[in-house]
């Protein structure tokens, strides 16, 4: 399993494209976690610090429309190095467990399969930023592009990335897969096409699994 160097407590990220339900199952995951009497430190990106939620407007708002993708690369790793030093790294010291509402992996996602930028830029500033640091477990919310913007539909005024095409989701889609297959030691995917009841007792079964085996 992935650990973090010096970190006694586990990095836990939830991924998924448009629509895939982190929000509509984050609650339940960290009740889980909860439940197992840890401490769970909750947080999100792009964001999770004071910087970090204003770089997240400039980011998701339309003031800068235009921006270029290797801009908009740089800031996503401008507020990861600031919430991976002040927040992540110090929790998880302490023992704490976090979960983070997308990380790194959003990055491949939709700046390396979205936008089409170079993987490896990213892998540098990933070795740059976190150091040795990646998440021991990631839950993937996957399913179809159609379902998802479906879903997503339903809710209010599209952010930037929001307003994106169909091709550009199903790249970010088939990046996360490539993803998936990369890194079968910590990357779960969950089938989120399915009732919300479905999804969340596939979350619990993974969180169950992933719990015994930190315990042995
Ligand atoms: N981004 C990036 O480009 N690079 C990076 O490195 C990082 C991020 C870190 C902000 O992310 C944007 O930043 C994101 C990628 C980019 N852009 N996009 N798009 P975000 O996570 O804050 O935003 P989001 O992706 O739009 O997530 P969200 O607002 O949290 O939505 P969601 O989690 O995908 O879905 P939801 O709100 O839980 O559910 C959507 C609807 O579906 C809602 O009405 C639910 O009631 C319904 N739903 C959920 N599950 C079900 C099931 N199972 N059945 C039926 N209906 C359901």
């Amino acid at each position: 399993m992935p650990s973090n160097d010096s970190a006694t407590g586990k990095f836990i990220t939830v991924e998924g494209g448009e629509g895939a339900g982190k929000t509509s199952n984050l609650a339940f995951i960290r009740e889980f976690l909860e439940g197992q009497g840890l401490e769970v430190v909750f947080t999100r990106e792009p964001g999770g610090t004071a910087l970090g939620e204003e770089l997240r407007e400039l980011l998701l708002g339309h003031e800068h429309d235009g921006m270029s993708s290797d801009a908009e690369l740089l800031l996503m790793f401008a507020a990861r190095a600031e919430h991976v030093a002040a927040v992540i790294k110090p929790a998880l010291a302490r023992g704490a467990w976090v979960l983070c509402d997308r990380f790194t992996d959003a990055t491949y996602a939709y700046q390396g399969g979205g936008r089409g930028l170079d993987r490896r830029r990213i892998a540098d500033l990933e070795q740059w930023v976190q150091g040795d640091l990646r998440p021991d477990l990631t839950l993937l919310l996957d399913l179809p592009v159609a379902q998802g913007l479906e879903r997503a539909g339903r809710r209010s005024e599209p952010d930037r990335f929001e307003r994106e095409q169909m091709g550009f989701f199903e790249r970010v889609r088939a990046a996360y897969l490539g993803l998936a297959r990369e890194h079968p030691e910590r990357m779960r995917v969950v089938d989120a096409s399915l009732a919300l009841a479905r999804v969340q007792s596939q979350l619990a079964e993974q969180l169950a699994a992933f719990c015994a085996e930190v315990e042995t």
